[in-house]
């Protein structure tokens, strides 16, 4: 309520201030002040010359689409090493002072790789040889540490990459098959991730997987008042997104989705399908399913593999079963063949 009131005592206490100095005469300055633009709590633009006092935001923003993200797979600039293994080339860029409006009305600082949270979902063959071009474009230094097997000098961790334009080049092959994250690696680690610099990497094994509708869910959560503990959590960023556009998938065929959990402060996060099971392959690591179930747990940056599909058309929830998280955000709908 003290944010309700405050203004109007400000704005009471400038009127009066501006009234002595209309008396006094006080001259005015010569130059144009500058004008800026801020985004309110209730998600409107200001244009203001004036000195802004109860908290608002820079415009700079970001555009995030989950429904495009969740089937967006990036496999870089392709082409053939003279060994004959296949290079693929990648571009990322870390800015930490964009403003996301997590939930209507909430804005929060959030740190991107390629400007959006996740990052973008870097996917090759295992065997390729990856190469990241970093720049950190950000105010603070930051790295890209790859889960994954590789040398050590490879492992975005004792390489602080300056800000302001550092970069740095991550070159290794892929391996092992399965999905990991990528996540920035610098003090205090539990800052650096929280504010979104994180993605996911799939790594495809040298005999392809079945054919199947493919998605990438990272679930992650986001301390808004900052008391080091979540205040919003989803599956791809955008509390409740998934519940509010539902996935289409069709009828009887085969679903496989890479799930990551990015979620900190939380030592647990879940994900319960409704009406049907599924088989679950951790890590992704090996093809033989760990468990057929419709509940897995997933403690912070443990992943897998998902794989179902469903007999009956209709609405089917998916979320977490810790029931705080889908009340704050993790919830979604699958939508099935025509939804009767
Ligand atoms: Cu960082």
């Amino acid at each position: 309520m003290a944010r309700l009131t405050r203004p109007t005592a400000m704005a009471a206490c400038v009127a009066a201030i501006a009234a002595m100095g209309a008396a006094l005469l006080v001259p005015q300055a010569d130059t144009e002040p500058e004008e800026r633009v801020f985004v309110t709590h209730t998600g409107a633009v200001v244009r203001t010359t004036g000195e802004v006092l109860d908290p608002l935001y820079t415009s700079s923003d970001v555009e995030f689409d989950p429904m495009e993200y969740l089937r967006e797979f990036h496999g870089g600039r392709v082409s053939a090493l003279p060994d004959g293994r296949t290079l693929r080339e990648f571009t990322i860029v870390a800015e930490d002072d964009r403003v996301m409006e997590i939930s209507p009305g909430v804005f929060y600082n959030v740190w991107t790789y390629n400007g959006t949270v996740p990052g973008p979902t870097i996917r090759a063959t295992e065997g390729d040889v990856v190469r990241i071009y970093f720049v950190n474009n950000g105010s603070k230094e930051h790295t890209i540490h790859f889960h994954g097997i590789h040398p050590a000098g490879m492992d975005g961790v004792f390489e602080p990459v300056g800000r302001g334009g550092g970069t740095f080049t991550y070159e290794f092959e892929a391996a092992p098959a399965g999905v990991h994250p990528y996540h920035c690696h610098i003090m205090p680690l539990e800052e650096h991730i929280i504010h979104g610099l994180y993605g996911a990497f799939i790594v495809d094994p040298a005999e392809p997987r079945e054919e199947a509708d493919e998605m990438v869910m990272v679930l992650n959560g986001f301390d808004t008042d900052f008391d080091s503990e979540n205040n919003f959590y989803a599956a791809n960023t955008v509390p409740f997104y998934y519940q509010h556009h539902p996935i289409e998938i069709g009828l009887g065929e085969l679903v496989r989705i890479y799930v990551l959990n990015m979620v900190e402060f939380d030592p647990i996060n879940n994900f319960h399908l409704h009406g049907n099971l599924y088989d679950y392959y951790p890590t992704g690591t090996h093809r033989v399913p760990s468990a057929y179930t419709d509940m897995i747990t997933l403690s912070q940056t443990e992943r897998g593999i998902m794989e179902f599909s469903y007999d009956y058309p209709g609405r089917y929830m998916f979320h977490a079963h810790k029931v705080e998280f889908s009340e704050k955000g993790w919830s979604g709908i699958f939508l099935v063949g025509d939804g009767k």
